[in-house]
């Protein structure tokens, strides 16, 4: 359940923040989801009871790594911490990793999804199945590092053929975990290949200094590196989702890219840090681990559901590999460097903005399956809506390229076969997409022609709202097979363009300064009918009042004049909308300036753009002033503006104790209230008021303050001091209320519940039978539920539990008690 909070799975789920209803469980998906692993699905765990699990090769040795897998891919969710992924799915396509490519092959038409959380063995490995246990390096003698990192290989290429084969079927692989295996001290014994040649394990001697220690860039290996696949890399689990970048965090021992090809990679991440699935120790076990395998089954289990919602959306279809690919890098929530990056890929897998994609396909998003023809460029023609960036990402299986050779290091030639690429112009202006420099694999990514990846994004973050932009596609060379499908994902599009405003004549009034937040513009000499000042942001945040100031002057005499402001609160192109007339000034004559506050809405959408139109029109009728049109004598300006989160929101999320039912009457009963930082700031000294209607009606108050710090987008439980009386047999009206200081989201603020005390449970019958012989005493009675047994009256533990048990105990002063 922590991993569907890191990836944002649980957004999918009934009663997630998407008000979808995806669990894996739709008919159309059964028989699609596979998994290849290193043995035996423990079949009749609790978690997959009704489930189809069963070995397809009549693999027999149960596996602890599979079962675990297994579990987070589809467990029923009866120990909910290690609810999987796609909970309701039927079953798993099972085999283990011998022979895994003959046998995906064989069932690749019918697969959509299938999970391998495996890789071939790579530089450093500690043999923990040999006595003495030892490191092993599987680097060529001679090499100082394993030429099998990042090496495209045969192994490589036939997972790459079969995903070309079948164009639905989303191969999803570990990155690895050898930056978590880094070989002994430089002079410790280390085994290895005999010779270049013999590769019978012998002992090396000591490690010399010259061999590398798995722990830096360019230690993935097959199959992850192929081209078609999803490689998924771990981080460190995040119960509450991330809020920002700095919040996702690698895994210390997740292998990391590039490819010798310098391709990015891995691709995505998961959460692979202490994940609780199932175990093989009894069919209620659970157990957590950790690596690159566990995060696999985060994203392949989740990415499966987004099949599942594409298809109710789309009448059944589902979409191809690269789409879902291209989707799920698209929308991944950036970490680590800004764009795309060695460590983390495209960043932390965020199911509920690729989910949102889907809802939004057509109106602010576009989901596109096309193919390249031989030499033909296609175009796009989209309009920015300020709905986030302006990004557009082109995906495609490529066909399989060709192995290097066997036992070369680090050989650079590109193994990308057709070379496709994605520009986006407006006007003059081309805007490239990211690329990253694998000489400098720590260097954040830059812009320019993508030659390696066959996945390519351009990302227009300062895409101005209104605007038509053209997104094209050709390619380069000599397409293999005469042409190319490809998909393409746009989000931030689907806008509409402004209506025009503008004097129709230049002399006179004119708008000489604009002042507004971080905003603070100073006109050029000279006069214009309209100035475009899209390239200025103004960041405003929600529920936050802004001073704001125009200032006027003139190229000529001093005319009346009226000012009004206008802001698309609602971000749908146009000004019309209640409450977007956000200023209009009295009748100015000379070269004055107006100010007055603006209230940025509370309701604004964060992380959205918009525009903010000044109007200046010679008049002395403010009728006269309008958003659109011409005029005669004045100035329109037009600036980009940013709404963002507000920096401090607390809410109450729930009070979580005492629980709705469950409770008896208790003279101190504990009140503990959830509080959340929805804001982009850490906030701490929040007050928080509870008040509570016994049922005579009356009311208990109490103030607290919760002292420590809340980081954003997580919650803490805050227990109050002050505790309440509650009698059995009545119900209780709970509030919660945050009042944090400088808070502007009061919607948040409050949450509230009606809990039952039960009446005390009744007592009777109680015996205590000293059994004859075998020392023990048989202890009885009834209740309405069950009877817990102490040895002592003011006992806090009872030492057994039921209505009818054995104790071997001497009772204290010939009395037990029972409650
Ligand atoms: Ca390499
Ligand atoms: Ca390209
Ligand atoms: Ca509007
Ligand atoms: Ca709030």
């Amino acid at each position: 359940i922590v991993a569907a909070a890191t990836t944002q799975t649980s957004a999918l789920y009934s009663g997630g923040s998407l008000g979808l209803n995806l669990s894996g469980s739709s008919t159309g998906l059964a028989g699609k989801l596979g998994i290849w692993d290193g043995g035996k699905i423990y079949p009749t765990h609790q978690e997959f009871a009704g489930k189809n699990v069963l070995m397809l090769d009549g693999d027999t040795i149960l596996s602890d790594h599979s079962t675990h897998v297994a579990g987070t891919m589809i467990a029923k969710g009866v120990y909910a911490p290690a609810k999987g992924m796609s909970f309701g799915a039927s079953g798993l396509i099972a085999y283990n990793f011998d022979n895994d490519a003959s046998e995906m092959a064989s069932k690749a038409a019918s697969l959509l999804v299938s999970n391998h959380s495996y890789g071939i063995v790579c530089g450093w490995s500690y043999n923990t199945s040999v006595m003495p246990n030892r490191w092993e390096w599987y680097g060529l003698p001679g090499d100082t590092e394993d030429y099998k990192f990042g090496y495209y290989s045969s192994y490589a290429q036939s997972f790459d053929q079969i995903a070309y084969n079948a164009p639905y079927y989303l191969v999803v692989v570990a990155a690895g975990n050898s930056r978590g295996e880094t070989g002994p001290a430089v002079g410790e014994t280390y085994y290895g290949y005999q010779s270049r040649t013999d590769r019978m394990i012998v002992n090396k001697g000591a490690r010399p200094a010259t061999i590398s220690s798995n722990n830096g860039f360019d230690v993935m290996e097959a199959p992850a590196l192929a081209k078609n696949v999803l490689a998924v890399g771990a981080i460190n689990p995040l119960p509450f989702g991330p809020a920002v970048a700095a919040d996702v965090s690698i895994a210390s021992f997740s292998s990391i890219g590039a490819t010798d090809d310098g391709r990015i990679k891995p691709d995505i991440c998961g959460d692979g840090v202490n994940v609780i699935s199932v175990g093989t120790a009894a069919a209620d076990a659970y157990v957590a681990m950790s690596g690159t395998s566990m995060a696999t089954p985060n994203v392949s289990g989740s990415v499966f559901l987004l099949q599942e919602y594409f298809a109710q959306k789309n009448s059944g279809n589902f979409m191809r590999a690269a789409t879902l690919k291209g989707l799920v890098c698209h929308t991944a929530f950036d970490a680590g460097n800004a764009g795309p990056d060695y460590i983390y890929g495209w960043g932390l897998l965020n199911a509920a903005k690729a989910a949102q994609a889907i809802t939004d396909n057509g109106v602010k998003s576009i989901i596109s399956e096309n193919t390249l023809a031989q030499g033909q460029t296609q175009t796009f023609n989209v309009i920015a809506s300020g709905s986030g960036p302006l990004v557009a990402t082109i995906s495609w299986t490529d066909p399989a390229g060709t192995p290097g050779t066997v036992g070369v290091v680090d050989n650079p030639a590109i193994k990308l076969v057709n070379d496709l690429d994605i520009r986006i112009s407006q006007s003059n202006t081309v805007f490239m997409p990211y690329i990253l420099d694998p000489a400098n694999p720590a260097a954040a990514a830059t812009t320019g022609d993508n030659i390696r990846d066959n996945i390519e994004q351009v990302y227009i973050a300062n895409a101005v709202p209104g605007k038509s932009y053209t997104i094209s596609v050709n390619h380069k060379k000599t397409l293999s097979s005469g042409s190319q499908a490809y998909s393409l994902i746009v989000t931030g599009a689907g806008g509409k363009a402004y209506c025009v405003s503008a004097a129709a004549s230049t002399a006179d009034s004119k708008i000489t300064g604009v002042q507004l937040a971080n905003l603070n513009y100073t006109a050029a000499a000279g006069c214009t009918s309209y100035t475009n000042n899209t390239n200025l942001t103004a960041v405003l945040e929600q529920g936050v009042t802004y001073p704001l100031t125009v200032s006027l002057g003139s190229c000529g005499g001093n005319f009346n004049k009226i000012v009004k402001v206008f802001v698309d609160f609602n971000a749908d192109g146009d000004f019309e909308d209640a409450g977007e007339l956000v200023a209009t000034s009295a009748v100015i004559n000379d070269n004055a300036s107006f100010s007055t506050p603006i209230l940025v809405p509370s309701s604004v959408a964060a992380d959205t753009y918009s525009l903010m139109r000044v109007v200046t029109t010679e008049t002395s009728d403010p009728a006269a002033v309008t958003s659109c049109g011409t005029y005669a004598k004045g100035e329109t300006q037009d600036y980009r503006v940013n709404f963002v989160k507000s920096t401090k929101d607390a809410g109450v999320v729930s009070i979580i104790n005492p629980a709705i039912t469950g409770n008896c009457s208790n003279a101190t009963q504990q009140i503990t209230v959830r509080l959340h930082n929805y804001g982009s700031a850490a906030i701490s000294t929040i007050p928080v008021v509870v008040t509570i209607t016994n049922p005579a009606g009356t009311v208990t108050t109490i103030n607290e303050i919760y002292a420590d710090a809340i980081l954003p987008g997580q919650e803490q439980d805050f227990t109050l001091n002050t505790t309440f009386n509650t009698a059995a047999g009545n119900n209780y009206r709970i509030t919660a209320t945050s009042n944090l200081t400088g808070d502007t989201q009061n919607s948040n603020n409050q949450a509230a519940t009606t809990v039952t005390i039960n009446p005390a449970p009744v007592l009777g019958a109680l015996q205590a039978v000293n059994c004859v012989n075998t020392n023990s005493y048989l202890l009885t009675g009834t209740g309405d539920g069950t009877v817990f047994w102490y040895a002592n009256a003011t006992d806090a533990l009872p030492f057994a539990a039921g209505n009818s048990v054995n104790t071997i105990r001497t009772p204290t002063n010939n009395n037990f008690y029972a409650g």
